[in-house]
């Protein structure tokens, strides 16, 4: 059995990743929301049901939260009903995309009155992040164009840095805006931050606090992700982590469900680039589980992620240091596939089992009875807020 080193141990018991509370809700695609019983009715029961991915874990320390979707009257009492659970509220996100008057953008329209109207949303957010004690703001934009000739693009980025600026303005301390980009959809001929170096662009001209936000499922098929991940890091940008995986678009899938390898490359760049347990870059999920059970799914992804982050950690990297300094293409790619191929989960499972958590947290889960208790005492559970 491989052994796990002190020092990967170490690595592996900082390690967090930021649940999302919409994971917990009802999701789908816009041809059916398939409910699922036991889904939470509210804030708090999402809340619950991410603490039993961290109870299971321990690798689940925060929530993130999604405004309007997780209003509630009392944040200082949200937070406090976290922590009695033993997690945190974390990442804040914002909201620009459902409502009608964001129909031709938000951050970026024409009108002034919507664009206050966008701004004001962002600055409630920081609001909310004042009492949550959450650190990040996230944003996520989906506003762009469908057709050649239908809007200004220059003018709608120079308008997108006004917006932005004077939400960063807002900030205090030790928040962040993280801003998020996606190649398209729900615009499809143009989208205002459709790649990292419009991102880039945009939270470097804000300052400091401004870090871009890398959702894996949100490039074109065959995009080197890893090199942005490289990148990003090299040039101290990188704020936070969307793990998802993708078969075809902006799948939401299981991370490392799709492609195992490609999570270990980028893992590995992280690891490589000092962003691991870099208090610097969040991890987070960015999924919904359409038709599998909701806290299982999102246990396994936790848990996919520890895998691969252990598998990266195991690379030989003196090994393969040499092998590229000697343009030994074979040598370097086996050190590194070495790695890759190496089945962790015995290994991991022991180690868990040593610092008293379940070697199997999929089977502690299943056989603890939450699943079953929630799903007679929930009734009527909310929808994540996607594909009604
Ligand atoms: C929409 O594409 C999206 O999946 C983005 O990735 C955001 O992070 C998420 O929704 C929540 O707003
Ligand atoms: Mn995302
Ligand atoms: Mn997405």
């Amino acid at each position: 059995m491989t052994t796990l080193s002190p020092d990967v141990q170490s690595q592996l018991a900082a390690q967090g990743i930021e649940l999302p509370s919409w994971a917990f809700g009802n999701s789908g695609t816009r041809f059916k929301v398939f409910t699922t019983p036991g889904t939470p009715r509210d804030p708090f029961e999402k809340i619950a049901d991410a603490a039993e991915v961290n109870r299971v874990t321990a690798l689940a320390p925060s929530v993130a939260l999604h405004i309007p979707w997780d209003k509630v009257d009392d944040y200082a009492g949200l937070r406090s009903y976290a922590q009695d659970l033993g997690v945190e509220l974390g990442t804040i996100n914002s909201n620009t995309f459902q409502d009608d008057d964001y129909k031709f953008g938000a951050l970026t329209h024409e009108d002034a009155a919507v664009r206050r109207k966008a701004i004001d949303h962002h600055l409630e957010c920081i609001d909310i992040m004042d009492a949550t004690g959450s650190r990040d703001l996230k944003i996520w934009l989906a506003e762009g164009s469908n057709y050649p000739g239908q809007a200004d693009l220059r003018g709608r980025q120079d308008r997108l840095h006004e917006s932005l600026q004077e939400i960063y303005a807002r900030l205090t301390g030790e928040q962040r805006l993280v801003l998020e980009y996606k190649f398209f959809e729900p615009s499809f001929y143009h989208t205002d931050v459709p790649d990292w170096g419009t991102s880039y662009v945009q939270v470097s001209a804000l300052g400091e606090r401004a870090l871009v936000c890398l959702d894996t499922g949100h490039h074109a098929p065959g995009t080197n992700i890893e090199f942005i991940v490289m990148q990003l890091l090299r040039l101290g940008k990188l704020g936070s982590f969307d793990f998802n995986s993708r078969f075809y678009a902006d799948d939401d899938l299981i991370v490392g469900a799709a492609d195992p390898f490609q999570l270990f490359r980028i893992l590995f760049e992280v690891i490589r680039g000092g962003g691991l347990n870099n208090p610097d870059v969040a991890f987070m999920l960015d999924q919904c589980h359409n038709v599998e059970k909701k806290i299982p799914g999102q246990i396994r992804s936790v848990l996919n992620v520890q895998e691969m982050t252990a598998r990266a950690l195991l690379v030989d990297t003196d090994a393969l240091r040499a092998a590229q300094i000697a343009g030994d293409v074979l040598a370097a790619n086996a050190v590194f596939n070495d790695a890759f191929y190496t089945d962790v989960r015995p290994a991991l499972a022991e180690w868990r089992e040593s610092r008293g958590l379940p070697a199997d947290p999929m089977a502690a889960f299943a056989a603890s009875g939450y699943q079953e208790k929630i799903e007679a005492e929930r009734v009527g559970g909310v929808q994540a807020g996607w594909g009604a």
